[in-house]
């Protein structure tokens, strides 16, 4: 139910109560997110809601849809008629610019360097951010660590990028890398994807191990290469007339509701990686191991010298030099 109409039913409960036993007011939080139930963000969404919804003693009810635009979601979360989004970071930066710095590839060493970077007060400064865009940064999610895929050849090294037709998301930081590779980058959003890659749009994309597993993209690419180019974040925005109306105590519910999505989603994340390449393997990709890392990392010289000037030079410093 949206925060308008909670009013009028509340008012309805008023009038009634003198005639009839008041039927418990119940608000509908509504939670998008752009994959299958089965999979990393449907696993952090689903303990929010059994945490939240036994905390509250159905005083609230938590409504989990698939919406495969993640754009569309976080402008609905602004407007209110969603009222929480959970998604990755890819078009989080054109409405809080502050995001994009944690959307710099080679930027974490391994998932419990972002796990800890997000968690801590570098993390947490930037989730403040969202307030002065109409959003709430309720707390870190995850993607995972991005790796190529296309239907043209085996990728060793940069060279092989060269003229690769690639969807990116709609995501400037990650556009110039590709851009800098000598790949020709698409962005588009994830609801565009599937028909692209089997129209022949585009030659390949990126995405992390359990998004390739939760949507199949086996049957639509032949190869597989394991760059880890860049940590792809997760977040939980939500609405903020919505956590205004919160009591203090249901707010403490909903965040401790959102820790134990967190743990979740993080939890399916590493399972996903420890079985998805064999998994893939098995559904018939060619999976390419060897990656020549510091090749990629100088290829991307002078998009790193770009970012060191247009984003948080100091923050970047911050997380590089973070243990
Ligand atoms: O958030 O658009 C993307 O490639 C994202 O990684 C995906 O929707 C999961």
């Amino acid at each position: 139910m949206t925060i308008a109409r909670r009013a009028a039913v509340a008012a309805l409960c008023l009038a009634t109560a003198a005639v009839t036993a008041p039927a418990m007011a119940q608000t509908t939080i509504t939670i998008q997110h752009p994959l299958p139930s089965n999979s990393h963000y449907g696993a952090g969404a689903q303990a929010l809601k059994e945490s939240f919804e036994r905390a509250t003693g159905g005083r609230y009810r938590v409504n989990i849809q698939r919406n495969d635009n993640e754009r569309e979601i976080i402008e609905s979360v602004q407007i209110g008629t969603v009222e929480c989004y959970i998604g990755s970071t890819g078009p989080v930066g054109n409405f809080v610019p502050a995001v994009r710095v944690v959307d710099v590839p080679f930027l974490f060493r391994d998932y419990a360097h972002a796990r800890g970077v997000l968690d801590s007060e570098i993390g947490q400064n930037i989730l403040q951010q969202f307030n002065a865009r109409g959003l709430v940064g309720v707390i870190w999610m995850e993607n995972g660590f991005r790796h190529l895929t296309n239907s043209r050849r085996e990728v060793h090294d940069p060279g092989d990028v060269r003229g690769l037709k690639v969807r990116t998301m709609e995501n400037q930081v990650h556009m110039r890398a590709f851009t800098t590779l000598g790949a020709l980058p698409t962005p588009m959003a994830f609801s565009e994807l599937v028909p692209a890659l089997q129209q022949g749009t585009v030659d390949g994309q990126e995405n992390p191990i359990p998004v390739i597993v939760a949507n199949n993209l086996n049957q639509v690419q032949r190869y597989l290469t394991l760059t880890g180019h860049v940590y792809s974040p997760g977040l939980l925005i939500c609405n903020p007339a919505m956590m205004q109306a919160m009591s203090p105590a249901d707010r403490a519910a909903f965040m401790e509701a959102a820790r134990a999505g967190q743990k979740a989603n993080r939890d399916r994340v590493s399972a996903d990686e420890a079985s998805g390449i064999e998994e893939l393997r098995r559904r018939g990709m060619q999976v390419v191991t060897s990656v020549d890392t510091a090749a990629f990392q100088a290829a991307l010289a002078s998009a790193f010298a770009q970012y060191e000037r247009e984003l948080d030079a100091d923050t970047l410093r911050r997380i590089r030099a973070w243990q």
